[in-house]
């Protein structure tokens, strides 16, 4: 037995590839080896087939109708809510609010809650590794509100110890905000000691799960995390999807961000009240067709398990890391002890784009460049990296095209 069958059980990478339509076609002539899950994954058949099936036979607006076919919509998108609530163990669905995706999540905690809470002088702490979508709606707010944005540094290995919190979160802090797992490095927080010490100091804390949802465990109320947010389409299901968790009691004291039809229980030209969570929060008519295949994406990956997932991509990972090293002039970029899913590398004298550019030649998608975490190339005095990131669908043969296709493509750079 392999070392990841006894892992994980009855874990098979092959069945799971099958089920991936676009994973069985030719890119220049070669099999695609898929490696840009980080920037977003493929979709099963099963979530595809939800997404048509609900156009084909249910289509219709949901909430708002006594009809049949809205009857139909509204439970299947309610139904997704509950499965996504299962997901990260929240208490109540009305603690789990549609959005856009991770960025827009985000955006509704700096705009609702921050701009309600925050004034001059109050302090958010954020880590040197953060995705734009995690730096730039806090910068924002500062602007807002005359608030003021402190970053807790990463060392040489791209990791953020402990320590660098402990030092910045205190009287001031009214709100951490942390990447569970960087995607430009793959370096996977300590959010739970985070969080503690952002409750220590009476901060909440927002947890950025954008590149964690597919790759570890979320269970919301062993974190104690006060808002989570993520992207439903790096995480099997269709783009435009995300989730916001919020705790009840924080929510309920949030105004809506967005106003319109369903986030209002009344209105009058004297004023308008508003509904209840979490639809305060969803105005207009959603995404119904993402949300629908959303639950179905979460449920593709609650029936592998997430821990059969990540051990797997752990191997991958680990044996892609190994022998990428030993390529001549090549440089892993992040090498903290605890990573998740994502090898970034650098080549001597040679551009990433051109390093991209030429493994897609070979039939293989990385994503190069700054991966919208500018400031963690500045730190490392670097333009960009390739980055090849692993998903539950990708297999050893994967991790030796990759090999194979970068040693051959660092000959024809250097
Ligand atoms: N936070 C993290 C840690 C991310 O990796 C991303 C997207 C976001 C937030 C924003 O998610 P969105 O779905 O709203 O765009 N990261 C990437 C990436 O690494 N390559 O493309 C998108």
């Amino acid at each position: 037995m392999s070392a990841l069958a006894r892992q994980t059980g009855n874990f098979d990478v092959e069945a799971i590839r099958a089920q991936f339509p676009v994973l069985h076609q030719d890119v220049h002539g070669k099999p695609l080896v898929y490696l840009d899950n980080a920037a977003s994954t493929q979709k099963p058949q099963r979530v595809i087939d939800a997404v048509s099936h609900y156009y084909e036979l249910d289509n219709s607006n949901v909430h708002r109708g006594v009809h049949e076919l809205s009857g139909r919509a509204t439970d299947l998108f309610e139904a997704s809510r509950e499965t996504v609530r299962g997901f990260i163990n929240a208490s109540s669905t009305q603690e789990v609010i549609y959005t856009r995706g991770g960025t827009e999540s985000i955006n509704l905690v700096a705009q609702s809650w921050g701009r309600t809470n925050l004034t001059t002088g109050d302090e958010i702490v954020i880590s040197a590794i953060e995705h734009h979508a995690n730096i730039v709606p806090w910068q924002l707010l500062c602007q807002q509100t005359g608030a003021v944005l402190k970053v807790a540094r990463m060392n040489d290995d791209g990791d953020v110890p402990l320590a660098e919190f402990e030092k910045l979160i205190g009287k001031r802090t009214r709100l951490v905000a942390v990447t569970m797992v960087s995607n430009a490095l793959g370096t996977i927080l300590p959010v739970k000691q985070i969080i503690e010490l952002a409750h220590n100091a009476n901060a909440i804390c927002l947890v950025d799960a954008a590149q964690a949802v597919a790759h570890l465990l979320i269970d919301v109320q062993a974190l104690d995390c006060d808002f989570l947010a993520f992207s439903g389409h790096k995480l099997y299901s269709p783009t435009g999807t995300g989730v916001l968790f919020g705790k009840r009691e924080l929510l309920d004291a949030m105004p809506p961000w967005q106003a319109g039809g369903d986030m209002i229980e009344t209105v009058s030209f004297d004023g308008s009240t508003w509904n209840e969570l979490p639809y305060k929060f969803e105005a207009g008519t959603p995404h119904i067709s993402g949300a629908i295949g959303l639950g179905e994406g979460v449920r593709f990956l609650q029936e592998i398990g997430i821990e059969a997932a990540a051990a797997h991509e752990d191997e991958l990972l680990t044996a892609a890391t190994t022998r990428m090293k030993k390529i001549a002039g090549l440089k892993v970029v992040g090498t903290a002890k605890h990573k998740a899913s994502v090898l970034s590398f650098i080549v001597d004298g040679a551009h990433p784009s051109d390093i991209g550019t030429l493994l897609n030649q070979l039939g293989i998608a990385v994503r190069v460049g700054h991966h919208c975490a500018m400031p963690v190339m500045t730190e490392f005095g670097i333009p960009g990296t390739a980055r090849a990131s692993f998903a539950v669908y990708n297999n050893m043969n994967d991790v030796d095209r990759l090999v194979e296709a970068t040693e051959r493509v660092v000959t024809m750079l250097q």
